[in-house]
């Protein structure tokens, strides 16, 4: 049998002993693992990130930054520890052994402590990421997310973590190895991706799988890749489609749950030794591998090519022959991709960018199938309907009795007119009578209130309907917050009824006003309790003089701006 297709070291133990293990971990001081750690976990209890035996010591640790090696000098360029809180870090002894659980409190794993240190987070981040800059996503992950104190030692594997989707499309290092074995494959191009497949990378992979005479794997990541790409589900969905444009039994596709890092040059030298783990021979890497994108200066990370290089220098340990990435590009008069070193000058090269594509989904316009296949097209449309089909929310703020709720109810009903989109409406005094009713106007109470209709507006939002809130929301801050909970999922168009309080306190329709000015109702907005008038909002619609009917309309002509009905 070949060595790259013998079985790997795995850290999982018997099932019997899993089983006494786990009863007898119950009893052990338990840390809960973030579904970064859980990724970890998995490749490190499956032999992925063999030849680690648990989460580094602080040895390993230091070595890995300074030398991308381990303290016995073996390659190893990421460093992988389990960064936990003070407070559990302190109740723990060295030697002690402690039960790594999942989200929902299953036992995975125990870890023997040997190593408990306060890492330098700002040197971890200059050795490994090139730079302490909180735009590098990694970087930010590692200041704001991941605990102050990390503990290392080896880890005895119980059991793998449950994955309801995609079961049957991922594998364990060993399992693709018998597989491999199983069909005969001697040589494997891995093919490493978190973003959707188009006709252009299928060309190019199979280009290269042609070139070294080997099998493809495609294998993308599943774990967690870039904050803003595309969800794993949509992914594999496309990825299943591009599947069958590959002749016959020569590719086969398998999911990787690994949390990435975007590290661009040492993730490369990463993903080799996974990917060696996993029983290739052979991965391709491309212009910008595992990039993270601009820093706070705008300017990249990384050199486009610094990977490749990298990769280059250390290719005999990683254990792995590097494919050098084509380019490829439609070439129109010949109506098929090539290799861009080998157009002919003159010839017409069409290309469709990712901000491009985007613009595409989001307007509903035309994707030719020189660009992508019509399958991955329904897939991504189906997950980026164009913006008339997206859901929204509109939020009204203003003082009380300045006419939000009329304003509100009218367009309510205008839109229901229109149809095509469910409708809600999140109204100051609805909330607090169904959501908010223990709350009163203290400047605490009054942001979890406008939290509160702020998470379920993102929720409608995220479903595709659309939510009509008309709370007064005096906080900016908290608008804003709220603006970025629904921004995740949808259109966040902010209207500011700016009838000033001398018109609401002469209109007073309920009688609040007077209470307040009498001293009867306290912290009442505009008259004892501020209000932070919207800087910029989406829309200021005067109510003075103006039917409601036209204020609503104002509304509806913003949207229509927008792009968010009609089309
Ligand atoms: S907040 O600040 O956004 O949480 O307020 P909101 O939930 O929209 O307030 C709903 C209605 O409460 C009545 N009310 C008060 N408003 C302001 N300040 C004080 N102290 C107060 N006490 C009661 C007021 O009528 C609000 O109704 P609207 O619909 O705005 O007229």
């Amino acid at each position: 049998m070949q060595n790259h297709l013998s079985p790997i070291p795995e850290l999982f133990v018997s099932y019997d002993s899993a089983q006494k293990l786990k009863a007898e971990a119950a009893d052990l001081p338990s840390w809960d693992l973030s579904p970064r750690q859980i990724c970890d976990l998995e490749l490190l209890m499956n032999g992925g990130f063999n030849p680690l035996k648990g989460f580094l010591g602080e040895a390993d640790y230091s070595s890995v930054l300074d030398d991308m090696r381990l303290a016995d000098g073996t390659l190893w360029p990421m460093p992988i520890t389990l960064d936990v809180s003070d407070d559990f870090a302190a109740g723990i002894d060295l030697g002690q052994d402690i039960a790594l659980r999942d989200l929902e409190g299953v036992i995975l794993a125990t870890m023997t402590v040997t190593d408990r240190w306060t890492p330098d987070k700002s040197r971890e981040a200059v050795s490994v990421f090139g730079a302490d800059d909180p735009a590098h996503p990694a970087v930010h992950y590692l200041h704001a997310t991941a605990g102050s104190v990390y503990l290392g030692g080896p880890v005895t594997g119980i059991q793998q973590p449950v994955h309801y989707d995609f079961r049957g499309r991922r594998d364990t290092p060993n399992e693709l190895r018998a597989y491999f074995r199983k069909l005969g494959w001697r040589k494997i191009v891995a093919f490493q991706t978190r973003n959707p497949l188009h006709r252009a990378h299928q060309e190019l992979t199979f280009r290269a799988a042609k070139e070294a005479q080997a099998n493809l794997l495609i294998h993308p990541v599943v774990g967690m890749t870039k904050p803003g790409d595309v969800d794993h589900f949509t992914r594999v969905r496309c990825y299943e489609a591009v599947l069958d444009k590959y002749p016959a039994s020569t590719t086969a596709m398998s999911l990787l749950n690994l949390a990435m890092r975007m590290a661009g040059p040492r993730e490369a030298v990463w993903h080799g030794l996974i990917r060696r783990n996993h029983g290739c021979t052979h991965m391709i890497v491309g212009r910008d591998h595992a990039g993270p994108g601009k820093n706070t200066a705008g300017e990249d990370f990384y050199g486009a090519y610094d990977a490749q290089d990298l990769f280059r220098k250390y290719e005999a340990e990683i254990g792995l022959e590097m494919v050098d990435f084509k380019h490829m590009v439609w070439v129109q008069e010949r109506a098929q991709y090539e290799p861009a070193d080998e157009v002919e000058d003159g010839a017409t090269i069409l290309n469709i960018s990712g901000t491009e594509l985007r613009r595409r989904l989001r307007e509903g316009l035309d994707i030719p199938e020189w660009f992508s296949f019509p399958e991955v097209v329904t897939q991504l449309r189906h997950r980026y309907p164009p913006r008339h089909k997206q859901g929204f929310t509109v939020f009204f703020t203003g003082f009380s009795g300045s006419g939000k709720s009329t304003i509100a109810n009218a367009l309510m009903v205008k839109l229901m007119e229109m149809g095509g989109r469910p409708v809600t409406l999140l109204d100051g005094d609805i909330v607090r009578k169904n959501l908010s009713s223990e709350l009163g106007f203290s400047k605490t109470h009054r942001d979890l209130n406008i939290r509160r209709i702020g998470y379920v507006a993102s929720e409608i939002t995220k479903n595709g309907g659309i939510a009509i809130c008309a709370p007064i929301a005096p906080y900016a801050t908290t608008r804003r917050a709220v603006r970025e909970d629904v921004e995740a999922f949808g259109a966040f168009v902010e209207v500011h009824v700016a009838t000033s309080i001398e018109e609401c306190e002469r209109r007073d329709r309920k009688g609040l006003y007077k209470l307040a000015r009498e001293g009867k109702i306290k912290e009442f907005t505009g008259i004892s309790d501020p209000y932070d008038v919207p800087e910029t909002p989406e829309l200021r619609v005067e109510t003075e003089g103006v039917e409601v009917d036209a204020c609503a309309h104002q509304v509806v002509l913003k949207l229509e701006q927008m792009g968010l009905i009609g089309g």
